[in-house]
């Protein structure tokens, strides 16, 4: 476990970086779609959010929601993603969706500096963006 403290500067950084940005994207997309169909499905994207810890953070949810709760709060974030509602995410709706949710994350945050406590292993979205903040200070 790893704590790591960013502010909304760290994730704007992140995500204006058009190519450490595009990659990770890309990269968590692939690691996401597990049957790889080149398409995200409803428990795909799921699964997803589940792993990022999101949910909590960003949307509020009451840890206490029930089962039936959390499948509608899910259900309205893949509406969220698939734009053309085909039914899937493709990758450029994944990726212009995680834009718009990062930078949203980044303005809650303003600058008041928040710490995260993070898993070493994991490989969410905030932890790349504070990597790579770190691996531009000075040595
Ligand atoms: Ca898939
Ligand atoms: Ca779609």
């Amino acid at each position: 476990m790893g704590v790591v403290i960013i502010d909304g500067s760290t994730i704007r950084d992140f995500v204006n970086d058009e190519a450490a940005f595009t990659k990770s994207i890309d990269k968590g997309f692939t690691d996401l779609d597990l049957n790889n169909d080149g398409v995200l499905s409803r428990s795909e994207l799921r699964k997803a959010f589940e792993s990022l810890h999101l949910i909590e953070s960003h949307f509020g949810v009451d840890v206490a929601a029930t089962p039936e709760e959390l499948t509608d709060l899910y259900d309205s974030i893949f509406e969220k993603f698939d734009c053309d509602h085909n039914g899937t995410v493709d990758r450029e709706e994944f990726g212009n969706e995680m834009r718009k949710i990062m930078q949203a994350i980044a303005d809650g945050l303003g600058s008041s500096p928040i710490q995260m406590a993070l898993d070493d292993s994991e490989q969410s979205l905030i932890k790349q963006a504070a990597d790579l903040e770190a691996s531009k200070l000075p040595a």
